[in-house]
């Protein structure tokens, strides 16, 4: 059965005597909820990265342009909160993985459809209230998206606002883990063994326990912060004889095992996608598989390498140093098993497979980078430079952003049934691509060379290189516009997709595009692996 779907519109059409926005927001199909974070979240990212093009034109020249310094603290804090909290941290595991985890299972939904959707409503709560806080109080929170100690609880700008939406964003994020955790534990189809699971399952599963895990004590961090805003208690604040580097180890503790939440699904996406477009099983299914449980575990440990120059104990920064070089092991074997993957495959340059392998290169530079800051020697150096700010683009803009574009030009013909522009899917990547790296390598050069990053204003001599990284700004945002305004057209007015235009093995894509309500006709009974192609035929 061929594009059976899309004249109903599957689970997009509303049910008789219940359309309308209510259908959507008060909804508990999983498919509903992962597309109310999907817009929720491209509209976040469309406002974050205003904020970046606007930071970008500020620093194209050096001295006072555009905005004041004031405005310029507001407006890198607001970009970091919106781009971490609001976007990447949900983006792949609350929109595709709400909308793929049940069908990649074999599953009619989630453990807790409720539950599921009350997440998305504090999703929104936490969205509104970062978003009110700009505009209340006494200025918008200056304080940068660490929220760091003793700043943070001295600043007369609107902190407590902002540090609340923070935690009911991280509540949001704890549900979510929780309702996938038992998804995957109890919901699984007959045949649907640990060993055929899907590795974007696999990614889901060990992001899960981070966000179970970790989250709490963000929660609990930022509450306290609150806490000592109103209260004065003297917890962190050490002019009441509080200690600030417990607010870094609380806060850290949190936040690196967060950029795992933001880059492990990603990882699953490119699992995915890769075999299909070499027609070939993965190679090496359990190391992939393993390694994310790997990394969940590995990346716990290492909080303390954001802290190398805080006056941590020499101890302290070697044993730091050192397990920072151990997550590096399980990174590398999912880079090479999705090399060997692709060698000898018989490999169709489709959209997915571009952007896939445009995150594997933005990741391996993001990644050796990183190295350069694990190693507490050079890290001196380069410490809150623009070498960090190149750095972190490049792993979760090049990484986790190419991860969401690849996996949006891969699901999107399941979800709605409809086909996008090819030819202007692979421009818009090659511009993408562009951009980014003009835009965020010269950044290399001025940290190595010792431009402060969150500064407002800078020497002549690094003028050169803040002209080229504006520049490429440009192009990046050209890119985005044509990506997102191809993949609108073709959701609104695409030639029809088929139920498996890419003839991929996983269960999503043997029902119908888009799928009914309830997920498969019959329950589905799962006789083989997720990479097996045998018999599975592409559609052109
Ligand atoms: C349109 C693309 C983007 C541009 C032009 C851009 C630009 C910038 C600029 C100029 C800064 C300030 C650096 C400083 O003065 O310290 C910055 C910081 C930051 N950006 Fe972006 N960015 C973009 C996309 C993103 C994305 C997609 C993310 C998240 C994945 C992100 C996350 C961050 C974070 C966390 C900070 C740190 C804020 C801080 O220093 O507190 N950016 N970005
Ligand atoms: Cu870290």
């Amino acid at each position: 059965m061929d594009h059976g779907n899309v004249d109903g519109l599957g689970f997009l059409a509303s049910a008789p005597g219940r359309g309308g926005l209510l259908s959507w927001i008060g909804s508990t199909d999983h498919k509903r909820i992962g597309l109310l974070y999907m817009g929720c979240i491209v509209f976040m990212f469309f406002c974050g990265s205003i904020l970046g093009m606007i930071l970008r034109l500020k620093l194209m020249t050096p001295g006072s342009t555009l905005v004041g310094p004031q405005t310029y603290n507001a407006m890198f804090t607001l970009h970091g909160v919106i781009m971490i909290f609001l976007v990447v941290i949900p983006s792949i595991p609350a929109s595709l993985g709400n909308i793929l985890l049940p069908l990649q299972i074999g599953a009619e939904d989630v453990s807790f459809p409720r539950l599921n959707l009350f997440s998305w409503w504090l999703y929104v709560l936490g969205a509104v209230l970062a978003l009110v806080s700009i505009f209340t109080g006494t200025g918008a929170p200056d304080t940068g998206w660490t929220f760091y100690v003793p700043f943070s609880e001295r600043t007369t700008t609107n902190v407590s606002m902002a540090v609340t939406a923070v935690t009911i964003l991280g509540f949001s994020s704890i549900l979510t883990g929780l309702n996938f955790v038992t998804t995957i534990h109890r919901l699984r189809a007959p045949g649907m063994t640990w060993t055929r699971l899907p590795l974007f399952v696999w990614s889901l599963y060990a992001t899960a326990w981070i966000q179970v895990l970790a989250t709490p004590i963000l929660g609990i961090t930022l509450a306290l912060v609150f806490a000592e805003r109103v209260l004065h208690l003297g917890l962190f604040d050490p002019g009441r004889g509080g200690d600030p580097l417990l607010y870094q180890h609380l806060f850290w503790i949190y936040s690196h095992p967060a950029v795992y939440i933001m880059v492990l699904p990603a990882m699953g996406v490119i699992s995915d996608i890769i075999p299909v477009f070499a027609r070939k099983n993965i190679f090496g299914y359990k190391m992939i598989a393993f390694s994310s449980l790997a990394i969940a575990f590995a990346g716990s440990l290492v909080w303390a390498h954001h802290m190398f120059t805080s006056g941590m104990s020499d101890t302290a920064v070697l044993v730091f140093s050192f397990l920072t070089f151990i997550v590096a092991i399980p990174s590398a074997i999912k880079v090479f098993n999705w090399v060997s993957t692709l060698y000898k495959g018989s490999i169709s340059v489709d959209p997915p497979l571009l952007f896939s392998l445009g995150f594997i290169f933005m990741f391996s530079v993001g990644g050796l980078t990183g190295l350069v800051q694990g190693s507490a020697g050079t890290d001196i150096h380069v410490h809150d430079t623009y070498f960090i700010v190149g750095h972190f683009h490049y792993v979760i803009f090049g990484g986790t952003g190419l991860g969401l574009f690849a996996a949006l030009h891969f699901w999107l013909p399941k979800i709605f049934g409809r086909m996008y522009d090819k030819t202007v899917a692979k421009l818009s990547f090659w511009i993408i691509l562009a951009g980014m790296n003009l835009l965020y390598f010269p950044m290399f050069i001025l940290g190595l060379e010792g431009l402060p990053r969150r500064y407002y204003d800078y020497l002549p001599k690094y003028a050169h290189g803040q002209m080229l990284s504006t520049v490429g700004s440009w192009i990046l945002a050209v890119g985005l516009v044509m990506m997102f305004a191809n993949l609108y057209r073709g959701i609104r007015r695409g030639p029809l997709a088929g139920d498996n235009p890419w003839g991929a093995a996983t269960l999503e894509w043997t029902t119908s595009s888009p799928p009914p309500a309830d997920n498969f006709a019959t329950e589905p009974v799962v006789t083989r692996g997720p990479y097996d192609f045998r018999g599975v035929a592409r559609r052109d």
